[in-house]
């Protein structure tokens, strides 16, 4: 019965995940993804995992008997997706069902950098309308931008939706041109970045993005450039950016993600053209509850019906074993 199936927890997970999966399996849950936290018995009863935190390749291959790897949160970059492939383990994330959620999020970080809002309210909240006046006219503007797109996959059309709405030309950079996707496409990044003077990242963590936005695409932007991260903070080299930030390379950023969270640099907060928040993206109730019934339903789908529901593209090819 799949009662019987031990689903591991590793450090901490969104709470109706928790309870359906201790409902549904038999939940057993440690301080975190640490193989020295693994005796024998359970190394060798666990078969499902579900975990928003570091997968690495010693986990994994502590777990024998492991087949499923259930991830909260549409990028994996957390899990070593490579070697579950090779070790015939399922890898899953949380994708689509926080799609609109975090372009949303995108939009409303952009409009905060430009514009300036939690700036003015904050002006509201200390008195100073009354005392001082009007709040300063902002730099900045939305009007008149061209805005790149780096990462165009579901959340990146959503936002690139968004933004035509607002009246604004886009255009993109991604490891290749996406089909059926109309925007101007460019191979590389800083020749996107040349072309714009907006750029928002949705790209994903990883090898292949680490520190791919530099020095040399934010000087690319210019002077009137406006940088956005909705992504991962590793595609960023954030001694950079803040320096860019700081001799007006750039005109403005807002993050939404850090190289080392909950870790902000001193030289990210100190600039007043950084609008900062604190990775909350996908961070409603609503899409957050979606996100932990996907990360259970691929755990069910699996162990009841023997597919898994939302495979990244490394595992794909991983088949159920036969029960
Ligand atoms: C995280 C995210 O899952 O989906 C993603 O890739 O970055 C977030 O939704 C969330 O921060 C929990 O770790």
């Amino acid at each position: 019965p799949i009662h019987d199936i031990v689903v591991l927890v590793p450090g901490r997970l969104h709470g109706h995940a928790v309870k359906r999966l201790g409902e549904a399996f038999t939940l057993v849950a440690i301080d975190r993804a640490d193989p020295a936290l693994i005796d024998a018995d359970l190394a060798s009863r666990v078969r499902g995992l579900a975990s928003m935190t570091v997968v690495d390749r010693a986990f994994i291959d502590a777990l024998p008997n492991l087949e499923i790897i259930a991830n909260f949160g549409v990028g994996y970059d957390a899990v070593d997706a490579v070697h579950a492939a090779k070790k015939n383990v399922m890898v899953t994330n949380t994708p689509d069902v926080l799609t609109e959620e975090v372009a949303d999020t995108a939009i409303g970080l952009l409009l905060n950098t430009v514009r300036e809002l939690p700036k003015a309210e904050a002006w509201l909240r200390a008195g100073r309308w009354v005392k001082d006046g009007a709040y300063p006219l902002s730099r900045a503007t939305l009007r008149g931008r061209s805005v790149g797109i780096f990462g165009m996959g579901r959340i990146g059309l959503a936002i690139a939706r968004r933004l035509e709405a607002f009246g604004l030309p886009i255009s993109y950079h991604n490891r290749r041109p996406v089909e059926g996707v109309a925007y101007a496409y460019h191979d590389t990044l800083v020749g996107l970045a040349r072309s714009v003077d907006t750029l928002v990242s949705v790209a994903p963590g990883g090898a292949a993005t680490e520190r791919a936005v530099n020095a040399e695409v934010l000087s690319a932007l210019g002077p009137q450039g406006v940088f956005v991260n909705i992504g991962r903070g590793s595609t960023v080299d954030q001694t950079a950016l803040a320096t860019a930030l700081r001799e007006g390379a750039i005109m403005a950023a807002g993050l939404d993600v850090f190289e080392d969270e909950p870790r902000v640099p001193d030289d990210l907060l100190a600039l007043e053209n950084a609008c900062l928040l604190p990775h909350v993206g996908s961070a409603s109730v609503h899409t957050r509850q979606a996100m932990a019934d996907l990360v259970v339903d691929n755990l069910l789908g699996w162990f009841a019906d023997g597919k898994a529901l939302t495979p990244v593209g490394e595992t794909a090819s991983v088949v159920a074993r036969p029960r």
